[in-house]
């Protein structure tokens, strides 16, 4: 696999600074080197740039930097649109969640000119359904998944490129979700595979099934992978910790899934803040779970006859 990676250096998706040194800890922690130690070929394109901005308003004045996530979501649609049409895998790096505005609209434009389905895997603790009318708290990295889904209230933004229907976005992990996004998913018929049913049913069984799906579809597959979606004791490097997060290990089986399904097209690497970190523990993590998607095994199993 031929890897591009575009550093995103997002703060102005919520009110945290410190987001924006997430491309820089990847860096640091090694994340090309990893993936070039597992045989691909990496580019790493640096960091985009903030184009100029517009004016842009919105009904709801909680809201923030909006022009700024907007720019943004311009810079990566263009970004993640040209790595994927080279032919490479682009890994974001971020940047808060907000990032995933532009990564998965340039992704979905893609998938449309191909002719392709694109499925989307949200690995995350929140569901990020809000839209910038329904977010109290302004904070704009609540609301990629509902952009995706063809919600409305994001007039400010591009159109987004052909709406991913919402049973092909699979939210996995999910352990908050706040009042007027509940509604909306229930409303979408967007169920999330939340922490209650990975608790009874186990890290894998969802997930083969969503892959399962995809597969059948012959389609391609966004991943954003929210630092949240692990567990504050092994990832204490991110704003909006909450507690009983996905284990270290099951972390890894869902990334060695991932690598094995062959059906990944596209990644996020989210909300790092590596003002929080403990010494690099969360930045060295998701280094490490990058390299399992990749295909970083302890152990080979040789193929079973029959
Ligand atoms: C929270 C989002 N529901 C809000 N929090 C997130 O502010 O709308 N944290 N996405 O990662
Ligand atoms: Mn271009
Ligand atoms: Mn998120
Ligand atoms: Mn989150």
């Amino acid at each position: 696999t031929r890897c591009t990676l575009i550093g995103a250096p997002i703060d102005s998706g919520q009110r945290r600074p410190g987001c924006l040194m997430g491309p820089a800890a990847y860096r640091v922690a090694g994340l090309a080197q990893a993936i070039s130690d597992l045989g691909h070929a990496v580019e790493d394109r640096g960091d985009l740039a903030l184009p100029a901005l517009r004016p842009a308003r919105c009904p709801n004045a909680a809201v923030h930097s909006l022009p700024e996530t907007v720019g943004w979501t311009e810079a990566l649609i263009d970004s993640v649109d040209d790595a994927l049409s080279e032919g490479t895998l682009p890994i974001v790096m971020g940047g808060d969640h907000s990032l995933a505005l532009g990564s998965v609209a340039g992704a979905a434009g893609f998938a449309a000119r191909k002719g392709r389905p694109l499925f989307v895997l949200w690995l995350d603790a929140h569901s990020d359904f809000h839209t910038p009318l329904t977010t109290t708290s302004g904070n704009l990295h609540g609301t990629p998944v509902a952009y995706i889904t063809g919600r409305g209230g994001f007039d400010a933004f591009p159109p987004f490129p052909a709406p991913v229907p919402a049973d092909r976005v699979c939210l996995y992990g999910i352990r908050s979700v706040d009042p007027a996004e509940h509604a909306a998913l229930i409303d979408h018929q967007l169920i999330p595979v939340d922490m209650r049913t990975l608790d009874e049913e186990g890290i894998v069984a969802p997930l083969r099934r969503f892959l399962a799906r995809v597969r059948a579809a012959g389609g391609m597959l966004h991943v954003s992978l929210d630092v949240d979606f692990l567990d504050p004791a092994i990832a204490p490097a991110v704003g909006t910790t909450v507690p009983g997060g996905t284990t270290f290990r099951e972390a890894h089986l869902v990334m060695e899934m991932l690598h094995e399904s062959g059906l990944v097209t596209s990644l996020d690497l989210v909300e790092l803040n590596p003002f929080l970190d403990d010494r690099g523990m969360t930045a060295r993590l998701m280094v490490d779970l990058v390299a399992s998607l990749m295909g970083r095994k302890v152990f080979d199993r040789p193929t079973r006859s029959k």
